[in-house]
């Protein structure tokens, strides 16, 4: 295109994640000059930034791997079910130098300022420090749990030991034997740091605001000739995983809880609880998520298991979730979590007793009394899916600032692209499907990479969603939700966190529908021409 040849690249794709490293392998396949800028120093995005000690996949590792490349799924072997973090950052190191991505890569790069340029069709990105680039097509992959937030509490900064954060830990190893540890938050993260750092810590505090619904992970390690039998089966894994409702190996029970005999339902859910990963929070009956009885009967069979492996009978209440039923948020996977409070050297805290006052130089307050730390631990997770767009000033049509514009209703096409941001893609972004991370990867980037491809061949200069078709789309969104009890809950997955100011109120930040008609609608945008968006 005459003129696009000044610009320094053709294409920046912000996050050298799973999406981001795709995303370039894509796009420079077809000739386009691709640069990746990095805030990391290296390449994982979530499994780079995200190092505590105890993480892992929560989903079985082979049904996370790229699917793109035979040879890739040939050279590459899993050793556990489900991935501790070192094994799933290098996976990903390989794929880029397998791919020879790295020399497109900008690392120690943080983008600041996005804005566009609408005499040139352009997009300006202003990296921390100064550096500038302007680029033709800008797409962000930047993630949905990439921006971590502290609790609202005073003081953090004035604890003279060590804190840390779970989503930005240091790559120096942090030992805990000997130490007074405090661990603030059980989510996901809390949950598996809490299993480790109980191992060797002098004492363990856990402070739980609202205790989550755990299950069982079942981790085992994957020996040689069980790797050749996954590597044989990835076709119908990846099958599979197309065909359920989320992009996992798990599918939903095409049964109702309330329509078998109380002896069934007990024992499929013995079953589902015996099983892996997700088994238990994706493989369930089908109206266990939006009628209230069947989700009231499921939550009392997992408080009963709760209560069985903790031995104090007030510990185990105060471990038992009476906010929200079963699987309405996140459930975290667990290896003994709950016997971790059997421990002498681990207590638990519950904020709802005895809230926070401050953090002290010395520990923290509560209501109660001072705790003394040497180490103090927040597992307080994430602006999730809109705060790392917000944290980037991001400027469109007229100056538009895309925060802006999402604090009054989040509006977008399809989760990727947004009206008077041309030329401009999130992958993901909010309101896209909430499904397995590299399913999804894969896919929304071979869509954007043929959108691309589309423009480009057409010689046209400028494509974004046509704004009624975006406002379908975000309807079509809320519409999907509306039965689901998943959204009468305050949690990350309903846009809400109490640490960051204006999102304490719950919105349609995901899509609540199902994989394979997610898929089917974009092909289906694809192959009539692309009708909503709109083109010059
Ligand atoms: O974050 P969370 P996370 N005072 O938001 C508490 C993914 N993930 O990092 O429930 C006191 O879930 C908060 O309490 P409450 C996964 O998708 C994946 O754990 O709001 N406490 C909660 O307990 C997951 O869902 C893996 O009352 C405060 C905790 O901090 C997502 O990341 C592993 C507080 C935050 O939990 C986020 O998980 C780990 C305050 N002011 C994570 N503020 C995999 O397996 C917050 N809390 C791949």
């Amino acid at each position: 295109m005459p003129g696009y040849r000044d610009l320094d690249y053709d294409v920046v794709v912000v996050g050298a994640g799973v999406t981001g490293l795709y995303q370039l392998h894509c796009l420079r396949k077809l000739g386009f000059r691709v640069r990746v800028l990095e805030a990391g120093s290296d390449v994982g995005g979530t499994w780079y930034w995200n190092r505590y000690p105890g993480c892992r996949f929560d989903s079985e590792s082979y049904s996370y791997s790229y699917s793109f490349s035979q040879e890739l799924l040939n050279e590459w072997d899993w050793t556990e079910h489900f991935s501790a973090q070192p094994q799933t950052e290098r996976y990903l190191q390989f794929v880029a130098d397998k791919f020879d991505l790295r020399k497109d890569i900008q690392f120690s790069s943080r983008v600041a300022s996005t804005v566009f340029d609408e005499e040139h069709s352009c997009w300006e990105i202003t990296v921390e420090g100064g550096a500038q680039f302007r680029c033709r097509f800008l797409i962000m992959s930047i993630g949905h749990l990439s921006a971590p937030t502290l609790p609202n509490i005073e003081n953090i900064a004035k604890f003279s030991g060590e804190w840390f954060h779970t989503g930005l830990w240091p790559k120096e190893e942090v030992t805990f034997s000997c130490k007074d540890v405090a661990v603030v938050g059980t989510g996901a993260s809390g949950v598996q740091m809490i299993q480790e750092i109980s191992k060797t810590a002098k004492s363990l505090t856990v402070f739980q605001r609202n205790p989550n619904w755990c299950t069982p992970l079942h981790n085992k390690e994957i020996s040689k000739s069980e790797m050749q039998e996954i590597r044989k089966n990835y076709p119908h894994i990846f099958q599979a995983c197309g065909a359920s409702g989320g992009g996992f190996v798990h599918t939903t029970e095409d049964r109702n809880a309330l329509d078998v005999t109380e002896e069934e339902r007990e024992k499929f859910w013995e079953e589902q609880y015996a099983k892996p990963g997700f088994s238990m929070w994706l493989g369930n009956f089908k109206d266990v998520y939006i009628d209230r009885e069947a989700n009231r009967l499921l939550s009392d069979f997992v408080a009963r298991k709760i209560r069985d492996r903790v031995v104090d009978e007030k510990t185990a209440e105060l471990l038992i979730p009476k906010d929200h039923g079963f699987g309405t948020k996140r459930v975290p996977q667990e290896t003994f979590y709950y016997e971790v409070y059997n421990q002498s050297n681990v207590r638990l805290v519950s904020l709802s007793e005895t809230p926070f006052e401050c953090v002290t130089k010395k520990g923290i307050k509560t209501t109660d009394r001072e705790y003394e730390f040497d180490t103090i631990v927040y597992a307080t997770g994430f602006d999730a899916i809109t705060g790392s767009f917000d944290r980037i000033d991001i400027r469109g049509v007229n100056g538009r600032r895309l925060r802006e514009s999402w604090r009054s209703k989040i509006v977008t096409f399809l989760g990727v692209q947004v009206p008077d941001f041309p030329n401009f893609f999130m992958i993901p972004g909010p309101q896209v499907l909430f499904a397995n991370h590299t399913r999804l990867a894969e896919f929304n980037v071979e869509w954007v990479t043929a959108l691309i491809k589309h423009v480009d061949g057409k010689g046209l200069t400028r494509v974004e969603p046509r704004l009624d078709a975006a406002e379908d789309w975000s309807n079509h969104v809320e519409e999907s939700g509306k039965e689901l009890l998943i959204n009468e809950v305050d949690s990350w997955m309903s846009g809400v966190n109490s640490n960051v100011e204006g999102k304490q109120r719950r919105v349609f930040v995901r899509y609540d529908g199902i994989w394979p008609a997610y898929r089917k609608r974009c092909r289906g945008i694809a192959s009539s021409g692309y009708q909503e968006l709109q083109f010059s």
